[in-house]
């Protein structure tokens, strides 16, 4: 009994110290989630499925682990790909989430701390105060794979879990970190810090969760396709006063993903066409909010 009272008191200790040390260190960097067909939860980081995804790469101890997220209107999909190859079935990664994205120097009960070892074997979970993970999951599906050179998981989450509103826009506060047994180290953290517990350092996750269907019915953007059919290259013009930043997403007629065009920000777009297969081409251009407009081109 005696022992336990002095481990409680260690450990608040530790986190005042560190609150002090990260007052007001939030990063302000943000990811999009952008939306996109659901991607298969089996721990296979597949390019086509996680194409069009918002992703941010971070620095790990040995190496720079890479995040990807999209969200479907009612989940939303996180995937880690960690190049650590020196295979430890402890090594683990997870991540917190404040779900209200209200900051705070400790957690708060709408926080969620999530945690996943690389034998797939420790699915865990901590939510509200303290949250150190241990909770059984719920709400969630997670799939871990070693693969050549590392290790790759995705995630999915109902929108539920978060208390994310249908058809509208969220923001999320976000923390990632990666364990290398290995190394023996918990400092492979994004977008910076050495412990579970910062949420001033937090980056944002905005997720936009208008409903593609709804999309479809009410294109917000005529889109001027030209020439088409086309040669070398085709031109997309569309509307965008304010300037915002756009994807432009290139489809073969299999529905593969042949290009990504990102950081769109002009009101036009020259896609060059020379290595292409003639054929029927789709695309979509997409923003923050979701489906800005789509269309299809031919290449003769
Ligand atoms: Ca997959
Ligand atoms: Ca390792
Ligand atoms: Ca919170």
């Amino acid at each position: 009994m005696k022992q336990k009272i002095i481990f409680i008191l260690s450990v608040t200790l530790l986190l005042v110290t560190l609150n002090i040390k990260f007052v007001n260190a939030h990063s302000g960097d943000t990811v999009y989630a952008y939306f996109s067909n659901s991607p298969i939860i089996d721990g296979i980081i597949n390019p086509a499925e996680w194409s069009v995804a918002g992703t941010v790469r971070f620095p790990n101890s040995t190496d720079t682990v890479t995040a990807y997220f999209l969200h479907d209107g009612s989940s939303l999909f996180i995937a880690l790909n960690i190049p650590d190859n020196t295979n430890n079935s402890f090594d683990d990664s997870g991540f917190n989430i404040d779900a209200a994205h209200n900051d705070g120097t400790s957690c708060q009960s709408d926080d969620f701390l999530f945690r996943m070892n690389r034998a797939g074997d420790d699915k865990r979970e901590g939510h509200g105060p303290g949250m150190f993970p241990g909770d059984t999951p719920t709400g969630w599906i997670v799939a871990v794979n070693n693969v050549t050179g590392g290790w790759q998981v995705e995630y999915k989450f109902n929108f539920t879990k978060f208390g994310i509103p249908i058809n509208t826009q969220y923001t999320m506060g976000l923390f990632i970190h990666t364990w290398d047994d290995a190394v023996g180290s918990d400092f492979d953290n994004w977008p910076s810090g050495d412990i579970y517990f910062q949420p001033n350092i937090w980056a944002d996750i905005i997720i936009s969760v208008t409903t593609a269907v709804t999309e479809n019915h009410n294109p917000k953007n005529e889109i001027k396709v030209f020439p088409n059919p086309s040669n070398n290259f085709t031109t997309l013009q569309f509307s965008n006063p304010e300037n915002k930043n756009h994807i432009l997403i290139i489809y073969n007629a299999k529905g593969h993903v042949v290009q990504k065009i990102e950081n769109i920000t002009d009101t036009e777009v020259r896609v060059e066409n020379k290595n292409r297969e003639s054929g029927l081409y789709f695309f979509q251009l997409q923003n923050h909010t979701g489906i800005a407009g789509q269309g299809r081109f031919i290449i003769e």
